[in-house]
């Protein structure tokens, strides 16, 4: 069983007891271990194996053994029992953005609500408005909300579905006679969410490796069984298209199904011009095949240099190909650094110590500490003792010799006044500030924007964490004007992040581009409270080369010396 099938259990144990009105602690406790389990990289069969459970963070005795519950029976019975006494209908309710079990019980209570179109009909009619506690606000919110989990009901975000298809070829790799093997699709563009997974092979053997396909434990449903094609659903319900290949197209091949559609038309027409006949067998002269073997050798016989898949959107990449002005990517091996990364002090799960030796292990030169700060009580926020207490603990910890550093941060929250969460002389004390909204979403764009303004204004703020605030499939940005914000971070040379956890990618590919053409700093964090997700660095760079970013406009391709005198000089109000 995957850990995030019984992740799910949790959390749907959770929302069921919420839906009931239960303790709020015990709902709680459901939900953090949702999130602990989610969240390993490692599995839990294996850590049950070993005895471990209740060495991870949240998990005590009773969910030790609710977890072996599930590992042996498949499920809950805490759950199962929960399900009877709720109708199912709501569990598909909760999935609604901004909706919580209190609200779907008041809906199907006072209207009937047992489905998302019955919900949609009575805030199209208004009825929801009328309810006491609801409001005209509260109706809008749950249409954006359906509207964007209508959105995402097609789609996946990158970070659940990219593992899931690599492990796929990891085991194709391992058990079936497969020669080449690669990803195809929006996931080897790196796009923040995929509609489905495709992989291409070579092979001596194309049935052999097809059954293997078929029979992956992964795999719920064969949709169509070939010897070129075969189509599956996974059990995380997405669909699988692998194909088998030549090696004579397998250039072409991966050109033509890493796409997008748009890139591919616009080669097309290139080769068009040249007389050229293009397709996903190859690049041909009449009935010659003049090139297939290699995706460069597909792009050169149209005279085009290589592409890296993540450009390939039409965004320009053709012409800039064409005009020999490519960008010289930043390469996930040249990040040195994470700009964000929460610790035990606040919201994390993990010691100074574990951050240090996992950063050790990814080979990283420094890991930027950013505790939420004083006010944002509800993720245990530092009181300005505790930040002086966790300085001095880091401050020890750096003398070790080991060459990763710690970086004394804070995620400062931009009050709803525009007043950052600690005074002055605090804050000058902090080594890297980042500052950040996490309340007043609702608030009026002139006021978010005042909002980030006075936060990029102050000179003791490095830097802006999640610029605009979206979830993916959860939350939209809030109302922030882009062009302003940008405008200040120019002209006060602070950065902007690109929150690397899969659901944020914030700033997204698109901003990411325009900040970078401004010459704005931007800075990688993965925002993680798990150790683990320390790992997560290259969604970020993922956004960061659709961006078109080169190393100079990433600072996380600073060592640890290089960084510290960027924070110093933003200081000093640049140079
Ligand atoms: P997705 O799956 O919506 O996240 O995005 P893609 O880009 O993976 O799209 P998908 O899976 O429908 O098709 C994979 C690639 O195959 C796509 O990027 C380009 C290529 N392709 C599919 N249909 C066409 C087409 O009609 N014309 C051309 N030129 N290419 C196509
Ligand atoms: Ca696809």
């Amino acid at each position: 069983m995957k850990n995030k099938e019984i992740a799910e259990i949790f959390q749907k144990t959770a929302a069921l007891l919420e839906i009931k009105g239960e303790n709020p602690y015990r709902i709680r406790a459901y939900q953090r271990a949702a999130q602990t389990i989610e969240a390993l990289t490692t599995d839990v069969e294996e850590l049950a194996k070993a005895g471990r459970l209740e060495k991870l963070p949240g998990i005590g005795k009773d969910l030790a053994q609710k977890i072996l519950e599930i590992l042996s029976t498949g499920t809950l019975s805490l759950y199962e029992e929960l399900k009877k006494e709720v109708p199912q209908s709501l569990l598909l309710l909760l999935e609604v953005p901004g909706l919580g079990p209190k609200k779907v019980k008041v809906l199907y209570e006072k209207l009937g609500v047992d489905s998302i179109e019955k919900l949609e009909e009575v805030c199209k009619t208004h009825k929801v408005s009328r309810l006491p506690g609801f409001g005209v606000k509260t109706e809008q919110n749950i249409l954006k909300g359906i509207k964007l989990l209508k959105e995402k009901r097609g789609r996946r975000p990158l970070g659940e579905v990219l593992p899931l298809a690599e492990e796929i070829v990891s085991i194709l790799k391992r058990r079936s006679p497969v020669e080449k093997i690669s990803i195809a699709g929006s996931i080897r563009r790196r796009k923040e969410t995929v509609k489905d997974i495709d992989v291409l092979i070579t092979s001596k053997n194309p049935l052999e490796v097809m059954k293997k396909v078929a029979e992956l434990e992964l795999v719920e449903e064969v949709i169509a069984f070939g010897e070129t094609k075969t189509s599956v659903r996974l059990r995380q319900g997405i669909q699988m298209d692998v194909r088998v290949v030549k090696p004579e197209s397998w250039g072409a091949a991966l050109a033509y199904f890493t796409g997008s559609k748009a890139h591919n038309i616009r080669v097309r027409e290139l080769a068009l011009e040249k007389g050229l006949k293009i397709n996903e067998y190859g690049v041909f002269k009449g009935e010659k095949r003049i090139a297939g073997r290699a995706e460069e050798e597909v792009y050169a016989a149209v005279g085009l240099p290589f592409i890296p898949p993540e450009l390939r959107e039409d965004r320009g990449e053709i012409e800039a190909a064409l005009s020999g002005s490519l960008p010289d990517l930043v390469d996930y091996s040249d990040i040195l650094g994470d700009g964000h990364v929460h610790s035990k002090y606040s919201d994390g799960t993990a010691s100074l110590e574990e951050i240090l030796k996992k950063a050790e292990s990814l080979g990283l030169s420094w890991v930027a500490v950013c505790d939420h700060s004083q006010s944002l009580k509800v993720a245990g926020g530092l009181s300005v003792e505790e930040l002086f207490e966790k300085k001095r603990a880091i401050e020890r910890i750096n003398k070790r010799a080991s060459k990763t550093k710690l970086i004394f941060g804070a995620e400062v929250d931009i009050l709803s006044d525009g007043s950052l969460d600690y005074p002055d002389e605090v804050l000058k004390e902090i080594e890297f500030v980042i500052a950040a909204i996490h309340t007043g979403f609702q608030q009026s764009e002139e006021q978010i924007t005042s909002r980030i303004l006075s936060a990029l204004r102050n000179p003791f703020v490095h830097a802006i964490a999640h610029p605009t605030g979206r979830v993916l499939g959860e939350r939209e940005a809030y109302a922030v004007n882009l062009s302003v914000m940008f405008e200040a971070a120019q002209k006060y040379g602070k950065a902007l992040e690109i929150n690397a956890y899969y659901k944020r990618l914030d700033l997204n590919d698109i901003h990411t581009r325009a900040a970078k053409e401004k010459g704005i700093p931007l800075i990688i964090g993965t925002d993680t409270h798990f150790i683990d997700q320390l790992e997560y660095l290259h969604y970020g760079v993922a956004v960061a080369r659709r961006g078109w970013c080169e190393k100079k406009d990433i600072l996380n391709t600073l060592n640890y010396e290089e960084f510290k005198k960027w924070l110093e000089r933003v200081r000093k109000g640049g140079e």
